[in-house]
């Protein structure tokens, strides 16, 4: 019998929507009512999505005085190497990286933005040995700078990429894989991305860039059908969830989670 290969655990931490989901930070967006039992049920369902992929949740509790923790990915970003806790960039978000940086250091060594440098993970683009860095509202070049110091010894390369329009820097361009990218070009220019093949979003649905890479799938917010389509022709096996209610939030897929490659430390 042919030898069975188990597949490299992944762990992704989560973190539970705040009672005071509604009063979450908007910058690009107008405020509508939030049904919070509803991105409830919606985030339980991005959950089994993950879980379905082959991750183990880990999922962090949320005090009412973290309106935006939902979105954890903007309190850390996990490379292979080492974790790097941020220092989100909304003041009132500056309280969630806590827990965070206690919850990634039994999986990576920890290092940690300090001010005046403020950094949101959703502006950091990694695709391969290269990564991207939003300058935007929440994220400054004091904060990429210590962001490339941390990442120098590891061989990876950090340039910087201007933001306007949108919050992040992943609310416009996505990785598919290490050379290819899902972008608006709208937003952000593929010129900014040399070497990388660009497949844009479809023209009617211009948040579509933002999807979760796992092993095997692409996580795809369900509002985004022809983008799926697109991406479902290309060949990806792409796992569609409703996250309307995060979506009120300026939210989308990558941001609920802190994806973990592999085993402990
Ligand atoms: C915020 O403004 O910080 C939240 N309401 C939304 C954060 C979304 N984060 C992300 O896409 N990485």
């Amino acid at each position: 019998m042919a030898a069975h290969t188990p597949p490299e655990s992944w762990t992704a931490i989560t973190r539970e929507v705040s009672p005071a989901f509604a009063s979450c930070e908007l910058t690009h967006q107008s405020r509508v009512p939030i049904d919070v039992d509803r991105a409830r049920a919606q985030h339980d369902a991005y959950e089994n999505a993950l879980e379905d992929a082959g991750c183990r949740i880990e999922r962090l509790a949320a005090g009412a005085g973290m309106p935006d923790s939902v979105f954890i990915e903007d309190a850390a970003v996990v490379f292979d190497e080492l974790a790097v806790v941020t220092r989100p960039g909304a003041e009132s978000r500056r309280t969630e990286t806590a827990a965070v940086g206690e919850a990634l250091a039994p999986h990576r060594p920890v290092a940690t933005i300090t001010a005046p440098g403020t950094l949101d993970g959703g502006d950091v683009l990694a695709a391969g040995r290269r990564v991207f860095v939003g300058v935007s509202t929440r994220t400054n070049r004091r904060a990429i700078a210590q962001l490339r110091a941390m990442l120098a010894p590891h061989r990876y390369t950090v340039c910087e990429v201007e933001v306007r329009g949108v919050l992040h820097l992943k609310s416009a361009v996505t990785a598919l894989a290490d050379d290819v990218l899902l972008i608006n070009p709208e937003l952000i220019p593929a010129s900014a991305f040399t070497g990388f093949e660009c497949l844009a979003v479809d023209a009617a649905e211009p948040m579509a860039a933002n999807v979760l890479r796992l092993r095997d799938r692409l996580i795809v917010p369900k509002s985004f059908p022809r983008t799926a389509e697109r991406l479902a022709k290309r060949g990806h096996a792409v796992v569609p969830v409703d996250v309307s209610e995060l979506q009120k939030a300026e939210g989308a897929v990558t941001c609920c989670s802190l994806i973990i490659k592999g085993h402990g430390r």
